[in-house]
C-alpha cells in the first residue's frame, strides 16, 4: 500500500439544465432565450414539416432546416386544449412561474404565449447516452441517475481535489458543452446527500462546492425538503413538529426522530441533516436489485382503494420487469416494500425456484408477499422490488429466464396462489 494519506471524498452530482428543452433548442435555435415549455401528444418532426410545407408552400422544407422555421410557426401554449403536464420549461418560460409537472392549463394561464414543443423521448435518450460517455472519458466511476443526472467520484481523478473539486467540474462543462452546446450544473461535495443539494444551487451553468466545515451555513438554513428523500408527506410531519429547516432537523435527538418516524427513516434523517452519507457510487456494473415504488398523493387503503392500489401495483410490477429487461437482468427473490401513514415501513420478499423478468410472475409473488403484511393501516408509500439478479444472457440461467406464464410462477408457490382469503389488491 503507498503511504500517501487517504484522500477526502469527493463527490460531483451533475444535472442537465432543463434538459428535455435545451436539447429541442438544438433543433430549433431560433426559440433560444424565448419561453418554451415540452409537453403534450407526441408530435413527429415529419409531420410538422408536411405542415410547414402545407401552411408555407412558398419553399420547400427539410429537416435539415428545422432553424429557419419562423417562431410564429410553432403552437403557443393558450391555443392548447387538452389535459397533460408540462415535462419542463425553459429557463425564460420559468420566470413566469412555469415548470415542470404543471398542468398544461394552469401552465397557459401563467405565460399564454409560452411556445409549445412535443416530447422526443428517443432525441433525449440520445444526448443523454453522449454526455454520459463524455463524461466517462474524463471521470471513470459514474453513477447513472436517470436521463439526466449522474453522480461521479471526483476522488481519485486528476483535478478532483484541486479547489474542492471545481477545476474537474469546469472540464466536465465545457467538455459536454463543446460537444452538444447543452449546459449543466454540478455539485461537489464530501458525498451524494450534499452533492444532490448543491448541483441547484447554481442553476444553471453552475458550480458549487460544498466542504465538510460548510454545513451550518450552507446546507442548514435549507428546508428540510431539499434532502433527496423527503418528499412532502414527511416534510409537512415535520413542520408540524415544528422543524422547517435542516439545521432544526438536525437539532432533534436521533430517538426523538426514531420514536416519531421509524426506526429507519428516523435515523436516516438524522444522518442526512448531519451531513452523513457513506453511500459508495455504484457504476453499473453489477446491479443487485432493481425496484420502483411510489408514494401517494394520498394515503390509499387497501380496501377502500382496492382498484386504484391494484393498478398502482400492477404498474409498478410492470415498470420492474421493463427495467429489467431493458438491462438485461432476471432476478428471483420478488419483494414488496410498504410506508404506513405513521411512516413506519414494513417489507416482505419471496423467492422463486427460477430468475425473471417478467411482469405477471413479479405481479403474483408480490401479490403473495402482500398477504404478510398487516392491510388494516392506510399506505403512504408502495414499492416492488426484484433482487437477486443475474445476467438474463449468462448461458446457465437461459432456461431459466424464459417467460413464465402466469399463474405457475413456480410449483411452490401454485397452491397458495389460489388461497381462499381476497385478494386485496386482486
Ligand atoms: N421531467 C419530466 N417530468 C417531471 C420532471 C422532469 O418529464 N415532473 C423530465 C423533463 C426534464 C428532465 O426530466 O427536462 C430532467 O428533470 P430535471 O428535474 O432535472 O429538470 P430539468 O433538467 O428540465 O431542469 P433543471 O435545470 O431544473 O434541472
Ligand atoms: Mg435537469
Amino acid at each position: 500500500m503507498p503511504d500517501t494519506p487517504a484522500l477526502p471524498r469527493r463527490i460531483a452530482h451533475l444535472d442537465m439544465d432543463a434538459f428535455y428543452a435545451s436539447v429541442e433548442l438544438l433543433r430549433y435555435p431560433q426559440l433560444k432565450g424565448l419561453p418554451v415549455v415540452i409537453g403534450g401528444g407526441r408530435r413527429r418532426v415529419d409531420d410538422m414539416l408536411a405542415q410547414l410545407q402545407q401552411e408555407r408552400p412558398e419553399r420547400e422544407w427539410t429537416s435539415d432546416q428545422l432553424g429557419e422555421i419562423p417562431v410564429d410557426f410553432f403552437p403557443v401554449l393558450k391555443d392548447y386544449t387538452g389535459r397533460g403536464v408540462i415535462t419542463t420549461a425553459t429557463y425564460a418560460a420559468r420566470q413566469f412561474g412555469v415548470g415542470s409537472a404543471m398542468g398544461m392549463m394552469k401552465a397557459a394561464r401563467l405565460c399564454p404565449q409560452a411556445l409549445l414543443l412535443p416530447v422526443d423521448f428517443d432525441e433525449y435518450r440520445k444526448y443523454s447516452r453522449q454526455f454520459k460517455r463524455l463524461i466517462l472519458d474524463i471521470a471513470p466511476v459514474m453513477e447513472d441517475r436517470g436521463v439526466d443526472e449522474v453522480y461521479i467520484d471526483f476522488t481519485h481523478v486528476p483535478g478532483g481535489q484541486r479547489e474542492g473539486g471545481r477545476v474537474l467540474a469546469r472540464l466536465i462543462q465545457k467538455s459536454i458543452f463543446d460537444a452538444t452546446g447543452l449546459t449543466c450544473s454540478i455539485g461537489v461535495a464530501p458525498n451524494k446527500l450534499i452533492a444532490k443539494m448543491a448541483s441547484e444551487f447554481n442553476k444553471p451553468g453552475g458550480i458549487s462546492i460544498v466542504q465538510p466545515e460548510d454545513l451550518q451555513t450552507l446546507i442548514w438554513p435549507l428546508p428540510c425538503r431539499k434532502i433527496n428523500g423527503v418528499g412532502p408527506k414527511a416534510d409537512e410531519k415535520l413542520q408540524q413538529h415544528g422543524i422547517r429547516t435542516i439545521g432544526e432537523l438536525a437539532s432533534r435527538e436521533r430517538d426523538w426522530l426514531v420514536e416519531h418516524f421509524g426506526k429507519s427513516y428516523g435515523a436516516w434523517l438524522h444522518d442526512a441533516a448531519w451531513g452523513r452519507d457513506e453511500r459508495p457510487v455504484v457504476t453499473e456494473s453489477a446491479p443487485v436489485s432493481m425496484s420502483r415504488e411510489t408514494t401517494f398523493e394520498r394515503d390509499l387503503h387497501a380496501v377502500r382503494d382496492k382498484a386504484e392500489l391494484g393498478a398502482v401495483f400492477t404498474r409498478l410490477c410492470e415498470q420492474v420487469a421493463a427495467d429489467l429487461q431493458r438491462k438485461g437482468y432476471v432476478g428471483k427473490t420478488i419483494g414488496i416494500k410498504l410506508r404506513y401513514d405513521n411512516f413506519k415501513s414494513v417489507t416482505r420478499d419471496q423467492t422463486l425456484a427460477h430468475p425473471t423478468a417478467d411482469a405477471q410472475a413479479i405481479r403474483q409473488t408480490a401479490g403473495q408477499c402482500l398477504k404478510r403484511v398487516d392491510l388494516t393501516r392506510r399506505l403512504r408509500l408502495l414499492g416492488v422490488r426484484v433482487g437477486a439478479l443475474v445476467k438474463a444472457g449468462d448461458a446457465a440461467n437461459r432456461e431459466e429466464s424464459r417467460k413464465i406464464p402466469p399463474g405457475a410462477v413456480t410449483p411452490a408457490f401454485a397452491a397458495s396462489s389460489r388461497a381462499e382469503t381476497p385478494q386485496l389488491f386482486d
